[in-house]
């Protein structure tokens, strides 16, 4: 995981220093996985819960197996360095969105910060709308993997999942928490919302893994 850890740090580091937003090629042929459309719109997925949380009433909280576990508040958040990066987003229910550009804090800058202890295997991710989800601290570890405070420059909307949301690209997009509240690491894996409700716990869109 250490070495795993270090290289996304790397790769990180080069791409903030290729600034500016350069959007892939829309018409490559292998960026659209099985079975999704591409919509140009920003359709909203949640609970029927879009919470309303002030800056101030704001934190994040990092524990679990850790060295040191962080409750972050919103100025403590935004102090961290911050990166920028431009994704795709694959939502189970076929709609894709190729090019968002979301920026925020790296989830190895949370990684780092926090000092996972060498048990830690999985990443379980607590909201404010009493959403969850659970992912694979392998699958966290990569140079896209960020949670994001910005939207096309702009702060996360509250229906998007502002003040902060979960960014992980190569997975379906409901292993991203909006409204993220904890992110909790964990010897064993624990399921999370969708996961115990007959989605799929590996979530690979390549592979469309979408129902379990
Ligand atoms: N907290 C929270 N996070 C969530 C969800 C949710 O209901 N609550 N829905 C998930 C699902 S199913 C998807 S597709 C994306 C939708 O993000 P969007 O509303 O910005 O399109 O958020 C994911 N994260
Ligand atoms: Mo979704």
């Amino acid at each position: 995981m250490k070495d795993q850890f270090i290289a996304a740090k790397q790769r990180w580091a080069e791409k903030q220093k290729a600034a500016g937003f350069k959007p892939r090629d829309v018409a490559a042929p292998d960026r659209l996985p099985p079975g999704q459309r591409l919509t140009k719109g920003f359709p909203v997925l949640d609970l029927g819960i879009q919470p309303e949380i002030p800056h101030a009433e704001w934190s994040l909280t990092v524990d679990g197996e850790v060295e040191n576990p962080v409750k972050l508040d919103w100025t403590a958040f935004n102090a961290l360095p911050q990166v920028e990066d431009t994704s795709d987003f694959h939502c189970v229910t076929t709609w894709s969105k190729f090019d968002c550009r979301w920026s925020g804090v790296a989830f190895t800058t949370l990684y780092e910060l926090a000092r996972p202890k060498p048990d830690a295997a999985f990443v379980y991710f607590t909201s404010y709308d009493g959403y969850s989800t659970n992912v694979p601290l392998e699958k966290c570890l990569d140079d896209d993997v960020l949670v994001a405070t910005r939207f096309d420059g702009e702060p996360v909307t509250r229906e998007h999942g502002g003040p902060a949301r979960v960014i992980i690209p190569k997975l379906y997009a409901w292993k991203g928490a909006k409204f993220v509240q904890g992110i909790h690491f964990l010897p064993g894996d624990k399921l999370g919302f969708w996961e115990l409700r007959g989605y799929s716990n590996s979530a690979d869109p390549w592979k469309e893994e979408r129902y379990a």
